[in-house]
């Protein structure tokens, strides 16, 4: 069933990766990616799902975002996975919509073990600081084939690409928040996920 705490430490030659996430409902957080805008949307993820995250990522930014970003995704997906375990006792369903200024973002997702990622949200601008915006796309779906969740995540409208994955992050954060949501039974007519 569900454990509170879980821990993943992954090390390849292109990242070494600690994520450590405790289910108790405080979002505290500490976060380094060594990529300050990366940093900025993990930080909203704890606070706003309310699990309180860890994660520490030494990347080969000498190269680009693009390791770090999309292994911190699968280390995360995986910790998740761990927490969820046969994802039974769970609400299993998340549905969050979250504006920010001009932007408007949803996220729909079910923890069902069957990983799948819908991204529809083009990205007006190339890079937010150090992060380049077209690897929002990678991490979500790395985290999503690595947890085992169905994951779709919709831009409606936005300009700025700040505002479009923060709300992104937010979005997926709560609805995740939802989907964790413990229950008594498990939700399936096939009676396994
Ligand atoms: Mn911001």
């Amino acid at each position: 069933m569900l454990q509170k705490t879980t821990e993943i430490c992954r090390k390849t030659k292109e990242t070494d990766i600690t994520v450590k996430l405790s289910f108790d409902n405080k979002g505290t957080y500490e976060i380094n990616t060594g990529i300050g805008f990366f940093d900025h949307m993990l930080t909203a993820f704890a606070v706003h799902s309310g699990i309180s995250t860890t994660i520490k990522v030494k990347g080969d930014l000498f190269v680009d975002a693009h390791h770090t970003v999309e292994d911190t995704g699968i280390v995360l997906g995986q910790a998740l996975s761990a927490y969820l375990g046969d994802k039974s006792g769970i609400k299993r369903y998340g549905n969050f919509t979250i504006p920010m200024d001009e932007s408007l973002a949803s996220c729909s997702l079910d923890i069902s073990n069957r990983p799948y990622l819908v991204f529809n949200a083009p990205m007006p601008e190339a890079k937010v600081g150090e992060f380049d915006t077209a690897l929002t796309e990678e991490f979500f779906r790395a985290l999503a084939f690595n947890a085992g969740i169905t994951l779709h995540l919709n831009l409606q409208y936005g300009k700025n690409s700040h505002h479009i994955i923060e709300a992104l992050f937010k979005a997926f954060a709560h609805a995740l928040k939802e989907a964790i949501t413990e229950t008594d039974f498990l939700l399936s007519t096939k009676g396994a996920l």
